[in-house]
């Protein structure tokens, strides 16, 4: 069986790894973070991921996976380090970069190095240019990009039964690249090239980002207009080739809010739609935060005291407990930064370092304003008194 080193441990890199080494893979872990290494090396996990934790505790019992902070020598690397944006959403490959310059001295002839982090049209490229400067001969190695597409929350799934891209920087590295994935993928394994890879998988979050914003501009007209927006898009759904998807606080989470940016800095003027999607989805942030705050101000009008605020969902989306780039924790902070009397309520988290999370049912009936910014299953069959205000950000209620 093959030896794969695996770059980059968090969301994407720890699954894989432990998925690999379920399969049968020797698989060896590098972190940079010695207690993320640590950790994962005690069969234990840093990230939260349903059955992750089984995957990762068993293939550390069978030794299949062992972590440490510098890599070995291998058949297979596959890179899945973090892709963010400096300031002004430049992309930043930084990590990409150290750990291509990281694995350079363990390389021989015949590997396959496998780039999965989304990256800008032009990394995988880039990988192969910095492998060369580190004295690497690349024409005897394998270079390609294998975009992830899983789902947080469904990762270990997805993983298995998606469909995946591969785009080599020749041919036969496709073509080998291809053949590793069939011996893991339930999917169909698409062969491409580099740059289509890195476009398709940036295409992806962009579609959806560009939809979410049709929905969350629909959102903000329907209350202009005195219509809810929830029974009109159920209504329009129901035409054979419409699918518009829901309105909620913002779009958040580590991945949409991100990728589209990627495209948006390469295209410059041309990436008209995709960077107005992504001013939408940010706009309807600030759109929540302002119709909470002109709620607050009536009901302390006509109440002639504070309103009480409930923030009903903090995580990023529906049933997770990821805080990541969350519209509804920076609608929180912000409320509270600006002197509302907020309850804040996360159910999928037990405390926060900033503020206090209150209980769902009790900050329903504490409080006189109730916002529900994320939709979590929770919410679903709550008993709310009709003296109180709700917005529902998320149609939730529906
Ligand atoms: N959202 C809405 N309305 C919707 C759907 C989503 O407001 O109708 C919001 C969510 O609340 C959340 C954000 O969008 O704030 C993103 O959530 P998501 O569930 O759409 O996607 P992610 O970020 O969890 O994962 C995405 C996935 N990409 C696509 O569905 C095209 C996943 O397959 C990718 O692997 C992942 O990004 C990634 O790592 O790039």
């Amino acid at each position: 069986m093959k030896k794969i080193c695996v770059v980059g441990l968090g969301y994407i890199g720890l699954p894989t790894a432990a998925l690999l080494a379920n399969k049968g893979y020797d698989v060896h872990g590098v972190d940079v973070v010695q207690t993320t290494v640590d950790t994962i090396n005690r069969g234990e996990i840093h990230i939260v991921e349903p059955e992750l934790d089984t995957f990762v505790q068993a293939a550390v019992k069978s030794k299949k996976l062992k972590a440490n902070t510098v890599p070995v020598e291998a058949d297979i690397f596959i890179i899945a380090v973090p892709t963010p944006f400096h300031e002004g959403f430049v992309p930043n490959i930084d990590y990409v970069i150290s750990a291509t310059k990281a694995i350079a001295p363990y390389l021989k002839d015949e590997n396959i190095v496998i780039l999965e982090s989304t990256s800008p049209v032009g990394t995988t490229n880039k990988v192969e240019e910095v492998l060369k400067e580190e004295g690497v001969d690349t024409s005897k190695i394998y270079i390609a990009h294998c975009p992830e597409r899983v789902l947080p929350g469904q990762i270990m799934r997805e993983l298995v039964e998606n469909d995946r891209i591969v785009g080599g920087t020749t041919p036969k590295a496709t073509e080998k690249t291809v053949e590793f994935y069939k011996t893991f993928v339930d999917g169909e394994v698409l062969a491409t090239d580099a740059k289509t890879a890195e476009m398709a998988k940036l295409t992806e979050n962009s579609f959806r980002d560009t939809n979410i914003a049709f929905a969350n501009e629909l959102s903000i007209l329907c209350d202009k207009f005195g219509i809810d927006v929830w029974e009109l898009i159920s209504l329009t759904n129901r035409h054979p080739r419409v699918n518009v998807l829901n309105p909620g606080a913002g779009v958040g989470g580590h991945c949409i809010a991100v990728d589209p940016w990627f495209i948006v800095y390469a295209g410059g003027e041309d990436a008209k739609m995709i960077r107005t999607a992504r001013e939408v989805n940010t706009y309807k942030t600030e759109w929540v935060i302002e119709k909470i705050k002109n709620t607050a101000l009536m009901f302390e009008n006509e109440h002639n005291r504070k309103a009480r605020v409930a923030c009903m969902g903090l995580a990023f989306k529906p049933n997770i407990d990821d805080l990541r780039e969350s519209p509804s924790l920076y609608i929180t902070r912000k409320l509270m930064a600006d002197g509302l009397d907020i309850l804040a309520v996360e159910p999928n988290i037990n405390s926060f370092s900033e503020f206090d999370i209150v209980n769902y049912k009790d900050a329903i009936s504490q409080a006189d304003i109730i916002a529900f910014l994320v939709g979590h299953k929770e919410f679903t069959t709550l008993d709310i008194d009709k003296d109180k205000l709700v917005i529902d950000f998320c149609g939730i209620l529906k």
